[in-house]
């Protein structure tokens, strides 16, 4: 192109240059006579025409100029000619024209194989993917078509499609994923109580047992498994492995089950995935098998990073499992960190029950007996309290009695330093406590509960007893009062209280009870606990007694053995009230579980639940992001305002649950 220009540019200043020339050769090589001969108009004549050849020259050489551009453009095509067919295939490009109506009109020879059909088609009937060019917020995406992976790029006004094959990207891609790592943890729950009681035989032939169980799971897997630990072992594998141990839902811990039908040993398992770094992975593991633990073994707990933990299992009842030991440790430790503390606070959970002010109490002596001179004061705003609670603590104690013992919320955080202590009791999750606010404060917090680890546990606590084997908070303080290095007395009223809440959680020793459940009534009654006394705190009055038969009155029966009743949309019902009239369903003959949905404030319905062992309150609970134990639990729905549509989502999700058991024969399969 530039050549041409240059010739032209050339051709048209040698014309100008000749003519040039002939009009000099007129000036002045023609004589004087001959200027004369020829008209001064003559002159101008010829001029003109010379600037007149001189632009049509110029005119020409322009279309000529013009032309050659034309030229060269069809060169490139003519260049490459049937070739850019070629570059088009090599570089996997796809193109696809359509009509104003999304029709295909022409297609190239990447989708030759369907060229056919796809020509007059809708191009969305078969590039569905595509659909999200329509709003035009955007104009690249990814699709999958006939087990390919393009890359699409679409211009509007062509109405054109460009396709990138990027399959060979994408597997590259997955190929590697695959393979990312993933570190777990078995760990076997009750090893060491087993050891304790059973001969070194027998224990060998167990641990036997077990062990096959394991590595034939691990072979099936591909997993690298080594033991670590007496009672523990340690595992790799990849990522496609990991997705295949979590769709197989760990099936290892039923396995074991079947194995030995008398077998007392159940499995917890910590797994993790999602990045490449096998120090964060064991952490993450680790973390998870602690959760699996709390919540009380037999179970395994997933976490793939950046996502909920994912829980497995847990189908089976705790077993009791604390030992003396145990008792004796938390004891020591929660003795040194109070002795560490400057101001000790005790709080319980929101609409605080018998169980959590007992304990509060209990946990009140602990301090005073460890650290004498130690500040200690329980958490107490009477509005907190649940209604017979209250009454019961107002009863027993005298003002000055509560003043001395106690302090309101809102001084407790104006007060509360960096170095002092906070414990709290019967709750470990922030949403539940009296006034998070406090916790949210303090800088030093000790947990002490019964209930099953859930999905929010409070953060970096220093001390965590979270022991879902246990029946109440009351059992396990007075377990450390017991096991406590120094002598620690509690007044027969603050015993009586601790009693009162042993006999709450276990419905009057029904439900959760283990040995160390009557051990602890027994101490307290060495206290000086009066069971007639605990007993009237919890009896129900009159008024309780016939709101109660008019939600009885509504019971339904979503599922064999499981009964779902509900208070009436338009009354206010105390949850403590759902909770009790869960209890006393469960005492009608066939009934194995219970739910009760009541409006417990204005925008706020509760349901609570109450089962004999054969289903989880929890994991149903857990659905509607409650919580609780497997025996006893209870959720809130603040986003709906009306108790039949809560009725309605409850009743399905039990449906949902116990044909997932009835499938899996653990009831009414057979
Ligand atoms: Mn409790």
């Amino acid at each position: 192109m530039q050549k041409l220009i240059h010739r032209y540019l050339v051709a048209n200043g040698l014309i100008f240059f000749f003519e040039l020339i002939i009009c000099l050769v007129l000036f002045f090589v023609v004589d004087g006579n001959y200027i004369e001969t020829f008209q001064t108009e003559l002159i101008f004549a010829f001029t003109a025409i010379i600037i007149l050849v001189n632009l049509m020259i110029a005119l020409i050489s322009f279309t000529k100029l013009s032309n050659a551009k034309n030229k060269s453009d069809i060169s490139t095509l003519k260049v490459l000619g049937n070739d850019i067919q070629a570059a088009y295939d090599f570089g996997k490009i796809g193109l696809i024209i359509t009509d104003d109506n999304d029709n295909v009109i022409w297609v190239n020879n990447l989708f030759r194989d369907v060229e056919k059909s796809l020509v007059d088609s809708e191009i969305y009937s078969y590039f569905n993917g595509l659909t999200r060019f329509k709003d035009g917020n955007t104009d690249e995406t990814s699709i999958e078509f006939n087990g390919c992976y393009y890359l699409v790029r679409y211009l509007k006004e062509a109405n054109l499609y460009i396709f990138k094959d990027v399959t060979e990207l994408r597997n590259v891609y997955d190929e590697t994923f695959k393979h990312r790592p993933s570190v777990g943890i078995i760990t076997i729950d009750n090893y060491q109580d087993m050891a304790n009681m059973l001969d070194d035989l027998s224990i060998n032939d167990n641990l036997a047992v077990i062990q096959k169980v394991i590595v034939d799971y691990a072979k099936k897997h591909h997993m690298l498994l080594k033991k670590y630990k007496n009672d523990s072992y340690i595992f790799l594998c990849n990522r496609e492995d990991y997705d295949e141990i979590l769709k197989d839902r760990f099936s290892l811990l039923d396995d074991l089950k079947e194995e030995k039908e008398d077998n007392d040993f159940t499995l917890s398992i910590g797994i993790a995935s999602g990045i490449d770094n096998y120090n964060r992975l064991f952490e993450m593991a680790s973390k998870a098998l602690d959760v699996a633990l709390s919540r009380g073994g037999d179970q395994a707990v997933a976490s793939t990073y950046e996502d909920n933990l994912q829980f497995f299992g847990g189908q089976t009842e705790t077993k009791e499992k604390k030992n003396s030991v145990q008792s004796r440790v938390m004891s020591n430790s929660l003795k040194a960190l109070v002795e560490e503390a400057k101001n000790v606070y005790i709080m319980g959970h929101n609409i605080a029950d018998l169980d959590a002010i007992g304990s509060a109490l209990g946990l009140y002596c602990f301090v005073k007996g460890v650290a004498k001179n130690t500040p200690v004061k329980i958490i107490y705003d009477e509005f907190k309290l649940e209604n017979k609670t209250k009454k019961a603590f107002k009863a027993t104690f005298t003002k000055e009695q509560i003043n001395e013992m106690c302090i309101a919320p809102s001084e407790a955080l104006d007060k509360i330093e960096p170095k002092d202590l906070l414990i709290v009791t019967d709750f470990h999750s922030l949403e539940t406590a009296m006034y998070p606010n406090l916790i949210k404060k303090a800088e030093h917090i000790a947990i002490i509960d019964h209930h099953r680890r859930s999905m929010t546990s409070i953060d970096n606590p220093e001390f965590s007893y979270i022991e879902p084997s246990a029946s109440s908070a009351s059992e396990l303080v007075v377990e450390m009062i017991r096991y406590a290095s120094c002598q620690i007395d509690v007044p027969e009223d603050i015993a009586t209280f601790m009693l009162a809440g042993i006999i709450l959680d276990t419905n009057y020793y029904r439900n959760h009870i283990g040995a160390k459940t009557y051990d602890a009534s027994y101490i307290l009654k060495t206290f000086g606990a009066d069971n007639n006394l605990a007993d009237s705190f919890l009896k129900v009055e009159l008024e309780e007694y016939a709101l109660k038969n008019s939600i009885m009155s509504r019971a339904t029966y979503p599922c064999a053995g499981v009964l779902l009743t509900y208070a009436s949309n338009d009354e206010i019902v105390e949850q403590a009230m759902l909770a009790r009239v869960a209890t006393e369903a469960l005492q009608i003959s066939g009934i194995n579980a219970s739910f009760v949905i009541g409006r417990i404030s204005d925008r706020v319905i509760g349901l609570s639940s109450r089962s004999d062992g054969s289903i989880s309150c929890q994991l149903i609970c857990e659905t509607f992001e409650g919580g609780g134990s497997y025996t006893a639990a209870a959720a809130k729905f603040k986003d709906s305002t009306n108790v039949d549509i809560v009725r309605k989502r409850v009743e399905e999700v039990i449906k949902q649950y116990v044909n997932g058991l009835r499938q899996k024969k653990i009831i009414g399969g057979d």
